[in-house]
């Protein structure tokens, strides 16, 4: 009994710690770039500090980048790149997933030739007071002679999403690695659940 109450002891802590991170569920926000047209979808997004903002990639070249508002079709320092997405067709296993850490307006575009002149740009909490505009950034982004891509991808997660009912699968090979990662969270706490019952049921029969 004494070993029992050891195991779920040990295994609560490892479950709580994990379910923060797993099953608490901000906002979350999907949006969908390059599906069947050269835009984000929704390309205007309203977040709250803390929300996450999943990017899913759809065929066959996309990408997507933090920019300045005065400077269309350009990355900002140190702000969030994906790294250009090819997929052979429909949507890529891998979402970029970027948190949002303050209410100030993020616009962000495709790096890939053409797209971001193209009207391929979308905006995270745009001015209240509507001093800048979606519209407007499009707009100049015509006039941008060749976009720029960012150094390094960086500033998000990139990576197939994890569903929770999965908990055996093997993470995907392709998985790539953009700064941080966050799976294999759901795995340990199904594992460590999983071994807690176990003990219980193993306790009863004995
Ligand atoms: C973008 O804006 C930031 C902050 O306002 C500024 O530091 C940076 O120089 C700007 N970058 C470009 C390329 O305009
Ligand atoms: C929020 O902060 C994280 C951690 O520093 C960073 O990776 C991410 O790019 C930031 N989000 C934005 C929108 O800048
Ligand atoms: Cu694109």
């Amino acid at each position: 009994m004494q070993f029992l109450i050891a195991v779920l002891l040990s295994a609560l802590p490892l479950t709580l710690a994990h379910s923060s991170t797993s099953t608490a569920n901000p906002g979350v926000h999907s949006v969908s770039v390059g599906n069947g047209a050269l835009a984000y979808s929704p390309d205007t997004i309203t977040a709250a500090v803390g929300d996450t903002i999943e990017f899913h990639f759809f065929a066959p070249l996309h990408s997507v980048a933090q920019g300045n508002f005065s400077t269309p079709c350009t990355p900002s320092p140190n702000g969030f790149f994906s790294g250009d997405i090819s997929t052979s067709s429909g949507e890529n296993v891998d979402v970029f997933t970027v948190t949002v850490n303050d209410t100030n307006p993020i616009w962000f575009y495709c790096v890939i030739p053409t797209h971001c002149q193209l009207g391929m740009s979308g905006v995270i909490n745009p001015p209240a007071d509507n001093s800048n505009t979606l519209a407007q950034y499009q707009a100049a982004a015509k006039n941008v002679a060749n976009s720029v891509t960012p150094a390094n991808v960086e500033g998000g997660v990139l990576g197939p999403l994890k569903a929770a009912t999965t908990s055996s699968a093997a993470p995907s090979p392709s998985s790539k690695n953009a700064g941080s990662r966050t799976g294999g969270d759901i795995q340990w706490v199904v594992f460590g659940l999983t071994g807690a019952l176990a003990m219980v049921f193993g306790a009863l029969i004995i």
